[in-house]
Parts: structure tokens; sequence; C-alpha cells
């Protein structure tokens, strides 16, 4: 059955130039690997270079806002000390790295992120958990975004039920297609425009 829902036709965009990010919850681990593997299959398309493309995970949905922001400050810290910095692994495995200190060698100087996509798979339960942690992320994600001005692309799945979230993952039965793939596309133009837009 055909459906209206969906981004619509993109322009084809050259993502070669981009870095990007990618910030994963792991609870719901089973749903969220394919959300990344999808997001990745996207940006690949792009040709998004693998090793301009970081994945680091937090324990749950509601670290992402802090995660995306952290990481997209480090990313600033490593382009501007050119080679010289503390790395994003650093600033977010490490709950007591000295974050005054900028002389730890870098693997690899490289520009800020142009995009970073976060990706969580809240499950409603018994209780208003969900409710909350899916109000706080929402605008958490949408404030990063808008002080810091990289795009944040939002791949937190609300869901009801396991169900529901399987089938947004691609892993249904219904046939429904793979979310993640439409975030990957959504960092890569939204990576390229800003740009323009800059
Ligand atoms: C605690 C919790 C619960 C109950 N459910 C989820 C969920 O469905 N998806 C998710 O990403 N995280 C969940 N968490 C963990 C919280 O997001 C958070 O990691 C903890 O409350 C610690 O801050």
């Amino acid at each position: 059955m055909t459906t209206i829902k969906g981004p619509g036709a993109a322009e084809t965009l050259d993502g070669s130039g981009l870095r990007i990010a990618i910030v994963h919850a792991r609870w719901n681990t089973a749903i969220i690997e394919n959300l990344v593997a999808g997001a990745k299959k996207s940006l690949f398309a792009a040709g998004v270079k693998e090793e301009n493309i970081t994945i680091q995970t937090v324990p749950g949905s509601y670290e992402l806002p802090i995660g995306v922001q952290r990481l997209y400050a480090a990313s600033q810290v490593q382009a501007s000390n050119t080679g010289e910095g503390i790395s994003a692994t650093d600033l977010l495995s490490s709950s007591t790295t000295d974050l005054s200190k900028s002389t730890t060698a870098s693997p690899s100087p490289k520009k800020a992120f142009d995009a970073i996509i976060a990706i969580g798979v809240l499950i409603k339960g018994a209780t208003m958990h969900f409710e909350y942690i899916a109000d706080a992320v929402s605008h958490g994600l949408m404030r990063v975004q808008l002080d810091t001005g990289v795009p944040v692309i939002f791949g937190l799945l609300t869901v009801l039920t396991e169900e529901q979230g399987l089938e947004r993952a691609g892993l249904g039965s219904s046939g429904m297609h793979n979310h993640g793939e439409d975030w990957g596309s959504a960092a890569v133009e939204l990576g390229v425009k800003r740009r323009d837009w800059s």
C-alpha cells in the first residue's frame, strides 16, 4: 500500500565532505542497532566517508542531549586546536576528565561536526516515566541544535509497544522501512544546507 507519509523526494546531495556524529542510547539495543545501521547506510550512500562518522553511546535516551552537546563541543575543541585537544571519547566516557586540559594528543584533528544524529527508543511502560523523558529529550535536543547551530537529527522513537519499535527499525512483519535511513539522509541534507546557510 502506498502512503503519503515520509520526507518526500530529496535532491541528491554530496556528503563526501561532511563530518557526522551519531549519539545513541543503549536501552532497547536490538532496535537501536538496526536504526544506527540504517542511518549509516544512508550516510554511506551519500558519500560520507567512514572515517568521518563518529559513533558514541549513552546509557539511555535521557542522556542524549548532554551527549550530543558535549560531543559537539569536543569536536569544536579538536578543530580549533589543530591537532591537540581533549578527545571526544574522553569527554563522554570519563566523569573525571579535566576540561581545562588541552594538551592531550588527539588522534585525528578534524573540523567540527556538520550534523549529529541522536538515536533512542523510548517504550511506554506503566508509569509516567515515558512522558517525562520524551518531553525532556525532545526539548533538550532542540535546545542543543538552536544554541549551537549544529543540526541535531531527531532519531527518538517514542513507541507504545516493542512491536511498534521493531516495525520502525525495519524489523517488523509489516514491511515498514527503517526510519534510521531517513535520519541519515536528513543529516546529510542539513549538513550540506547548513554550510550554504552560514
Ligand atoms: C529508565 C529508563 C526506562 C524505564 N525506559 C527507557 C527506555 O524505554 N528507553 C531509554 O532510552 N531509556 C530508558 N530509561 C533510561 C533513561 O533514559 C536514563 O538513562 C536513566 O533514567 C538514567 O538517567
